[in-house]
């Protein structure tokens, strides 16, 4: 089987963008691939001001028990914590030195993060990490949301530069991005992703994994739409198109029949209806998700299991790169 690798950073509370571009597909396709998903701890530090070491302590495990209770089953996949497999922080050194200083410069997520705080080396380096998150299990697929394409497109980049330089050692991987639903944009925002670390200061931005159901519906209603009041076909505004696609990605549905339901409905009728299908999909979540909080112990059985598996197969990897840098 092709084996795929992706994971989430533990910067914030998991939204339904994350669930819809990532999670839900790990977890549809588990069985067509050999996987390996990860909490992305080491890449959670970049903003440093942002960090209270208990609550990311706290986050790492939220974040297990939601890729179990999402469906992502450990006889399947190795669910592991990145800072658990010290290969992933030395080969991002390797790849550091291997990465020109101005791929990084074009990096577009670094110019928006490095607006807000001071920026970090580590920001500013983090896809040298990320190459070497993916590169280290010689994946062929990486799973991932739209925002995330560039972010493969410089791992190609490094995979293939590290090859060139030293021999080959790399495979270089591909991005696996669903049609629709690859980016769900912010209920208070439609012109930007829904994104976790967003939803940490800002209500109404997104829909949490874990959010109640008066949170989520308060949080829908209140959705930012086009300046319409109906939903019409021949005009959709990104807010009513990121509801439709709430929608469509929620219920199984496609545009076309979501349209044929909603056309010439007021913006209300679409919303209750998002409201809905969201609260009826988390609910399941939460339900798996309390039972497994409640076991501890089987959590970090989990990681620890899931740390050998991934550590047998990065360090692997990392003495081939070692020894063709002549390291080793
Ligand atoms: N809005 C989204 N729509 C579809 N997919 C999304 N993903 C994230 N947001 C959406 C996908 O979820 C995976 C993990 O994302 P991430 O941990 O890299 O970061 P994030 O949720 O995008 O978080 P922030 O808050 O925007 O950024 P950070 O955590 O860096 O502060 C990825 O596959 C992503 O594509």
């Amino acid at each position: 089987k092709p084996r795929v690798l992706s994971g989430i950073t533990a910067t914030g509370k998991l939204t339904i963008g994350n669930y819809i571009g990532a999670l839900s597909v790990w977890a549809a396709e588990q069985d067509r691939y050999e996987n390996f998903f990860f909490i992305a701890d080491l890449h959670a530090l970049t903003i440093p001001e942002n960090i209270k070491a208990d609550a990311l302590r706290e986050r790492i495990k939220e974040i297990v028990a939601l890729y179990l209770a999402c469906g992502l089953d450990p006889a399947k996949s190795v669910l592991f914590q990145q800072s658990r497999v010290p290969a992933h922080a030395s080969l991002a050194w390797i790849f550091d030195c291997v990465t020109p200083v101005g791929w990084l410069e074009r990096m577009t997520q670094y110019k928006s993060k490095s607006q807000t705080a001071t920026p970090s080396a580590g920001l500013f380096t983090y896809p040298a990490l990320m190459a070497a998150d993916i590169l280290l299990y010689q994946a062929a697929y990486v799973p991932v949301g739209d925002d995330q394409r560039q972010h493969i497109e410089i791992t190609r980049d490094i995979a293939q530069r590290f090859n060139h330089l030293f021999g080959e050692a790399f495979r270089v991987p591909e991005p696996l991005i669903r049609a629709s639903g690859a980016r769900i944009m912010g209920l208070d925002d439609p012109t930007v992703k829904m994104s976790k670390s967003l939803a940490e200061t800002r209500d109404g931005h997104a829909i949490g994994l874990l959010d109640p159901p008066s949170k989520i519906r308060k949080a829908v209603m209140r959705a930012v739409t086009d300046s319409g009041s109906e939903v019409r076909g021949d005009a959709i505004g990104p807010g009513v198109d990121n509801l439709l696609t709430l929608f469509e990605v929620l219920s199984g549905t496609d545009r076309a029949s979501s349209l044929r339901q909603f056309e010439g409905q007021g913006y209300g009728t679409l919303k209750k209806a998002v409201a809905e299908v969201a609260i009826e999909r988390v609910g399941a979540i939460q339900s798996r998700y309390t039972e497994i909080r409640a076991d501890e112990t089987y959590l970090e059985k989990t990681l620890i299991e899931g740390a050998e598996k991934a550590t047998a197969v990065a360090d692997r990897t990392l003495s081939t790169a070692m020894r063709l840098t002549g390291l080793l």
